[in-house]
Parts: structure tokens; C-alpha cells; sequence
């Protein structure tokens, strides 16, 4: 259901007051262009407007943030303000350090999300709706039903929380399209463009590790899966990551440091969910009662750390309980 003045009321709120605007801890691209979204939104006619999150955005808000020259604050005084405006989320639990200061803050709140209310929602002025794919399609469609004026940033950052949060479009409907067919056209920017602010340069070596990485890979084929093993110096986890993106079912990559000998391993989700594989417990549970080592990790993702131990050994190992798992 839209509501039809629910930001003409927002505005009119912040009107002269200290407004903080505020979303959920580790804000990924959504949550934190919303934010902005919003603090274009009141910034003329509030006294003061400040987006202060729980704690550092994640890489690619980051990423984005900087290119766009957006400006936030980490862990505000809430007591400084007179009214918050709470965006992609409405459960406390997702406030982070904020939480505890928010039980004795006496002000106005707003609460805009995209996630359905919980059972410790946020009491507020609230505008949640579960039918969008992101907090900003749900922002810039209400917006627009209710003839708020928007600027061409507000295009920009609508259209990367839509991109984000539905996952490249994989979740989205045609409303979604239509809405981000806006936004674009608000933005004045190519969709090539909006993807270019929030991609994250991976660091050279990290790059050189990933071509080495899959030079060196050794490819075994157990019916219609694959199992794979390399070696790098480093960054062996996103190696592993890698291989599964080449075609993998399961990678094994080794990285060696002196006499340690660290193995991180991936297994693809949809092999995972065909097979019920679990890489914590068909392989590494095994690999330590053979080799004396240490193991932590879940189904889809597991490291091993050793000391003075043959490599090709253990990820020969690795790859046997793989496919004694398969037959
Ligand atoms: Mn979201």
C-alpha cells in the first residue's frame, strides 16, 4: 500500500529540527544510498541533517560513497538529535552500537523499509512494504506518487540500491523495471556507469593470485562434477572462490608460509543443494583426523591450517573424501 503523504509529512517533520538519518549496522549499498536518498531529500529544510550509521559501510557503499563524494558519520549521539529517520530496517537488533541509545531517545522517528516489520520493530512513523526489491525503488515510487521534487543524484542512487538488492534483476519484476527505467532516466547516467561506482577494485597481487591460481589448477571429474585443487602464496580463500566461479563443484587451494600450511576450500550452492554435501563435514572433519591440523567452516566453506605438511598430500585427501562423498 503506498502512502500518499508520508514525505511531505517526513519533510515537513524535519522541518528546523536535527535530523539524523540512520540505517541498519554494516549499511550495504541500499541502505546506505537510501540514507542519502533521504538527506537530499530534507537537507534545505531541516536545521541540521546528518546520515550517522551504526558503523563503517560495507566495500562497495564505500566504493560508491567516495566516487559520488557522499558524506557520513559513524556511531552518532543520538541525543543530539530531534528526530531519526530509520531506512532499510526496522528491527532494533539490526542497529548495531545504536541500539542501546535508542530506548532513552525521546524524539520524533520515521522508518522506511523494504523487509517486512518484525517483532521488535522500530515504533515509529513507519512506510514498510515488502513488495520492493529495495528500500530505494520503495523511496523514489512513493516520492514520486506524491510529486516530491527529485534530483538527478537521487536517480543515481535509487538505480545502484535496486541493482544491488535485487541481485542484478535475477528478483525483480516488471515494476521493478519500470521503476529503475526512471531512476536511470533521473540519474542522466549510463547503466554502465551506475555499476562502475559501487565495483571494487581488488588489490594487484590479489589478482595475480587468482591467474596463478587457475593456471595451476588440477581438474578431477567424478561423473558430471568437478572437483578442482591449486596453490597460491596467498589469498588461497579468494582462489577457491574463483575456481567455483570457473565451473568448480568443490576447489581445494593450498597456500604455504614457511612451515604452515593453510587449505580453504569452496563448494558451489547448487551443487551443494543437489547433493547435500557439506565440506565441514564430509572432508574436513576427515582431513584432521589424518592430519594433524585444525579445521573451521560450514558447508559451502571450510580452511584448514597445519603445520609441516606435504601440500599435494592433503589436497589429494581433499579431493578423496570428495569423491568417496559422491559415490
Ligand atoms: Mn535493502
Amino acid at each position: 500500500m503506498i502512502c500518499l503523504n508520508f514525505f511531505s509529512n517526513l519533510i515537513k517533520a524535519s522541518s528546523k529540527k536535527n535530523v539524523l538519518i540512520t540505517a541498519h549496522a554494516g549499511a550495504d549499498i541500499d541502505a546506505f544510498c537510501s540514507a542519502q536518498i533521504i538527506f537530499e531529500l530534507i537537507k534545505s529544510k531541516a536545521k541540521k541533517a546528518v546520515v550517522g550509521l551504526p558503523d563503517h559501510p560495507n566495500l562497495m557503499a564505500l566504493s560508491l560513497a567516495k566516487k559520488l563524494k557522499l558524506i557520513y558519520q559513524v556511531k552518532p549521539n543520538l541525543s543530539e538529535f530531534d528526530l531519526i529517520i530509520f531506512v532499510d530496517l526496522n528491527s532494533k537488533d539490526m542497529l548495531g552500537s545504536l541500539a542501546s541509545q535508542l530506548s532513552t531517545f525521546e524524539g520524533k522517528k520515521f522508518v522506511i523499509d523494504h523487509h517486512s516489520a518484525s517483532s521488535d520493530s522500530i515504533n515509529g512513523i513507519s512506510l514498510i512494504n515488502p513488495d520492493f526489491v529495495s528500500t530505494t525503488e520503495l523511496i523514489f515510487e512513493t516520492a514520486l506518487e506524491e510529486k516530491i521534487k527529485l534530483n538527478p543524484l537521487i536517480g543515481i542512487l535509487t538505480s545502484a540500491g535496486i541493482i544491488t538488492d535485487s541481485a542484478g534483476f535475477l528478483v525483480a519484476d516488471h515494476s521493478t523495471f519500470s521503476v529503475m527505467a526512471k531512476s536511470l532516466e533521473l540519474s542522466k547516467k549510463s547503466f554502465a556507469e551506475i555499476n562502475a561506482l559501487f565495483n571494487v577494485q581488488e588489490d594487484i597481487s590479489e589478482k595475480i593470485a587468482s591467474l596463478k591460481g587457475a593456471r595451476r589448477n588440477e581438474i578431477y571429474r567424478f561423473g558430471d562434477y568437478l572437483i578442482t585443487t591449486s596453490y597460491v602464496s596467498c589469498f588461497e580463500a579468494s582462489v577457491a572462490r574463483d575456481l567455483i566461479r570457473l565451473g568448480s563443484d568443490i576447489s581445494f587451494v593450498a597456500s604455504e608460509n614457511n612451515k604452515d600450511l593453510r587449505i580453504s576450500a569452496r563448494a558451489n550452492n547448487v551443487f551443494i543443494n543437489k547433493t547435500n554435501f557439506d565440506l565441514a563435514k564430509n572432508v574436513f572433519k576427515k582431513l584432521v583426523d589424518e592430519f594433524a591440523g585444525s579445521f573451521g567452516g560450514h558447508a559451502g566453506a571450510a580452511g584448514f591450517n597445519g603445520t609441516n605438511l606435504n601440500k599435494e598430500e592433503v589436497l589429494l585427501r581433499g579431493v578423496h573424501f570428495a569423491t568417496e562423498f559422491l559415490k
